[in-house]
């Protein structure tokens, strides 16, 4: 196990996130802890959603002959379904599949409720969980048999330049909520060989975790007129002609949890961006026999006053050694916390302490400015936490103009290795069993230069990392 393994496993276990004991392999139970850093994550993700999109659910099991329908799809997917056989001790006439992910549950359904032009477009999301009989070594949160938070979209277009509107569009969505999250990723157009099964093209967001590899941690997909053709999904033009629709789709994970700890987190446990902290704020008081009443019924009106304002606030007023509290704390990755004693209330003064930095800082106690002075400090972790992250990420992407070159990065130095393609699938294989790891995808067109492989004009500009 990597170092990076370890420690992750660790915290998971120490924080509270995930209990990894669920008698099956690679489903896991999301403790109280877990659960409220996916619920505020989960409402950011909506908040923007819901702007522009309608949620759904659909259930969770399909019947094998719509799952069966459109053979590419179904092919990229056979050996990961999870089947229903049974009810009871009656054998199905139908076996019902556990969804993988939803084309083949949604776009039957799609066919009867779309009619016009004028429906056009339609956007859907839901969130729900989905089964993939993953055969790769199983991670929680990274590679998970049952994904418990799989934030799916899927929308319907017209034409195919409202499709891939909406594939740019879904990309500055995503783009926004990993911002917020302080989660650095790049974009690139996965290789034809890596695209997602039915799908016209696959733009996919990677982000490098500690031990160097990268992880994918969200894909956005052009799925053209496959689906609708199979699905029989049309629309009455203006002129009365029936036509196929474009579709897109979109989807996220719980990888994004695992990389909000993977890459904020550090020697002393997590590191959690404000946003999705599940206390933003923990208040310790500094208990002495003769004052301890004073100090706590300060500290409760303090609480009080924090908690009115909207942000997540706990007092610690356990009766333990405050060594432990700062320790415990610090290890859940609470981004703030207050230490209060008697002689901060006489002096109007109150010791704060960031968890991105863990510096101490005694600042002015004014009862006028305080949630304003909170609300910076705050603001000023979430950009940090993200500053730090971008950096790092930046400073593990490196040129290589030689296949050697490359093949020397990934083995000393792990992260991502930016070179000229040429674009040929033969030539990409090649590359990609010299350097003995996958090409992610193509960031951008190449404007000059050769193909570090066939040395003929580049295509693009790509990039090669190993990969979770
Ligand atoms: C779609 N259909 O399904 P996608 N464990 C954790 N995360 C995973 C796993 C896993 N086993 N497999 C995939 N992911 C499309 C889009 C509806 C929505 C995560 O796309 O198969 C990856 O981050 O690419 C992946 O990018 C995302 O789910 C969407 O899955």
């Amino acid at each position: 196990m990597s170092e990076f393994s370890e420690w992750f496993h660790n915290i998971l276990e120490e924080a509270e996130i995930i209990d990894t004991r669920y008698p099956i392999k690679g489903m896991h139970v999301w403790q109280p802890q877990g659960f409220k850093i996916r619920k505020y994550a989960l409402s950011l993700l909506k908040e923007i959603l819901d702007e522009d999109h309608e949620e759904v659910l659909f259930p969770m099991l399909i019947p094998e002959d719509e799952l069966a329908k459109e053979a590419i799809h179904v092919k990229g997917f056979e050996e990961e379904v999870y089947w229903v056989t049974h009810g009871g001790l009656t054998p199905l006439n139908k076996k019902l599949a556990l969804r993988p992910t939803s084309e083949t549950a949604m776009y039957p359904m799609f066919a009867l409720w779309v009619r016009s032009h004028t429906d056009l477009p339609m956007k859907f999301y839901q969130v729900v969980n989905t089964f993939r009989y993953e055969t790769k070594h199983t991670r929680p949160l990274i590679r998970v048999r049952e994904i418990t938070t799989f934030k799916e979209a899927h929308t319907i277009h017209a034409d195919s330049e409202g499709a891939s509107q909406q594939v740019e569009r879904a990309i500055e969505i995503y783009s926004s909520f990993f911002d917020q999250l302080g989660i650095p990723y790049v974009v690139t157009k996965r290789p034809e060989w890596d695209k997602f099964p039915g799908a016209d093209y696959t733009m996919a967001f990677d982000t490098l975790l500690p031990d160097g590899k990268t992880l994918q941690i969200g894909t956005v997909h052009n799925l053209g007129q496959t689906f609708a053709r199979t699905f029989d999904i049309t629309y009455e033009t203006a002129e009365g002609e029936h036509e196929y629709v474009y579709q897109t789709c979109y989807g996220l994970s719980d990888r994004v949890i695992a990389s909000i700890i993977g890459i904020h987190g550090d020697s002393s446990g997590l590191n959690l961006p404000p946003a999705v902290a599940p206390y933003q704020i923990v208040i310790v008081p500094v208990l002495f026999k003769k004052t301890a009443q004073e100090v706590l019924d300060f500290c409760n009106q303090l609480k009080d006053k924090i908690k009115k304002a909207g942000l997540r606030v706990h007092l610690d007023d356990r009766d333990i050694r405050a060594g432990k509290k700062y320790y415990g704390w610090e290890m859940r990755g609470v981004p703030l916390r207050l230490e209060i004693g008697p002689r901060d209330i006489e002096n109007k003064k109150m010791v704060v302490v960031r968890r991105d930095t863990l510096e101490k800082e005694i600042i002015d106690y004014n009862e006028e400015t305080l949630i304003n002075d909170l609300n910076n400090i705050l603001g000023n972790i979430t950009q940090n936490l993200k500053t730090k992250a971008w950096e790092n990420f930046q400073d593990n992407i490196r040129p290589a103009e030689t296949l050697e070159e490359a093949k020397n990065i990934i083995t000393d130095e792990q992260g991502i290795v930016s070179f000229l393609w040429c674009g040929d699938e033969s030539c990409g294989k090649e590359i990609e069993e010299y350097v003995n790891v996958d090409i992610l995808g193509v960031k951008e067109e190449a404007t000059e230069g050769k193909c570090i492989k066939c040395g003929k004009d580049a295509r693009n500009v790509a990039l090669l990392a190993k990969t979770y």
